[in-house]
């Protein structure tokens, strides 16, 4: 592969970004096509439920005659099922492009390398994995879904220079600074679901909404065991769609406000992720309290932690998960907190 090449991949992975927060759960996917090495079309999946980045690709070629000569480069292989739209590896079959670049294969088991096989058939020259690693840290999330059955967990607390996280009585104590909080509200239009414990809905009483960003708000999720929070929490006031995992009861309240019954204490976060799973939700950032981001680091059950730390001290309260050092992949300034952020890879 050539320096070119990378460039029309990197061109194609930067136009999957623009779908981000409106094609899930569907992979953010972009586009390139090349003709004698210039850029003919251009296109990416926009949003859930409507065309893939190859139909807006080939949409956007004036002259279709020389897709015969041409080279596309996708960063997911090409569907070969009919969902909403009809598959993809026919329609660039039906063109006779001359050859398919691709980052990764689709891990959805509808397609599973059959788009490949559907293009090789047709005698069209298919390379895949290439750029794969930027494509996986792309779509993280949808690979994880897929190749895990779970959805990606991102963990996100703030804790203060001597490792606090709380004070002891719970009572709401300000840690991270205002910066801290825009990208807080910008990381939850990028999950699908943001999820807290009962004593941080019932002493934070959060709105988990975006309010200081603009994006597609996530599923709130919170677990209450007996059903005993306030039903005046914000939380509850139906503003968002809600899912209150508990050990009572299965009932939809209302459209957005349902009930979802968890059979044993035991296992609560494999159950939880079972049920996550069923209904299509691929990421959850997951903010607080401790009890809860505990249960995830132990289990082993996450994928990124980011954790701002502020310079300010508690003296006592509730302490902060700790992290294995070796985890830690990079750290920012944001405003007056550090970010540290963790992969647990
Ligand atoms: C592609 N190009 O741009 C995308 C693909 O329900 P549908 O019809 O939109 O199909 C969704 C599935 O298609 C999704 O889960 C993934 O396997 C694949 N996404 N494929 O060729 C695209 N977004
Ligand atoms: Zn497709």
């Amino acid at each position: 592969m050539t320096s070119a090449d990378e460039l029309f991949m990197q061109r194609a992975l930067e136009l999957a970004e623009n779908g981000a927060g409106f094609v899930r759960p569907n992979p953010m996917v972009g586009c390139v096509i090349v003709h004698n090495n210039q850029i003919i079309g251009e296109g990416w999946h926009q949003k859930f439920g409507g065309p893939h980045a190859e139909v807006n690709a080939i949409i956007s070629v004036k002259d279709k005659n020389l897709l015969k000569e041409s080279t596309v480069y996708v960063t997911l292989e090409p569907c070969s099922h009919f969902g909403k739209t009809p598959p993809c590896a026919d329609l660039l079959i039906k063109y006779g492009v001359q050859k398919v670049i691709i980052c990764n294969e689709d891990p959805n088991p509808l397609v599973a390398g059959r788009g490949i096989i559907k293009l090789r058939e047709a005698g069209i020259v298919v390379q895949s994995g290439f750029l794969a690693e930027k494509g996986s840290v792309l779509n993280r999330r949808f690979f994880c879904f897929h190749q895990k059955q779970r959805p990606y967990i991102v963990l996100k607390w703030a804790e203060t220079a001597d490792g606090f996280i709380a004070k002891e009585n719970y009572e709401p104590v300000a840690i991270s600074g205002s910066l801290a909080k825009n990208l807080v509200h910008k990381w939850r239009t990028e999950e699908a679901a943001i999820f807290v414990g009962s004593n941080t809905a019932k002493f934070d009483n959060p709105k988990l909404s975006i309010r200081e960003w603009f994006g597609p708000p996530p599923v709130r999720l919170v677990i209450d065991k007996n059903l005993s929070l306030s039903p005046h929490l914000h939380l509850f006031d139906k503003s968002q769609p809600t899912i209150v995992l508990n050990f009572q009861r299965d009932e939809v309240l209302h459209e957005n406000l349902e009930l979802v019954r968890l059979e044993l204490e035991a296992n609560f976060l494999s159950q939880m992720l079972y049920h996550l799973h069923q209904k299509q939700i691929q990421s959850v950032l997951v903010e607080g309290g401790t009890f809860l981001l505990k249960a995830f680091l132990q289990a082993g059950t996450w994928d990124e932690a980011r954790v701002f730390r502020s310079s300010e001290r508690l003296g006592s309260g509730i302490p902060a998960p700790e992290l294995s050092l070796h985890k830690l992949a990079e750290t920012t300034s944001i405003g007056e907190n550090q970010l540290f952020l963790h992969r647990n890879v």
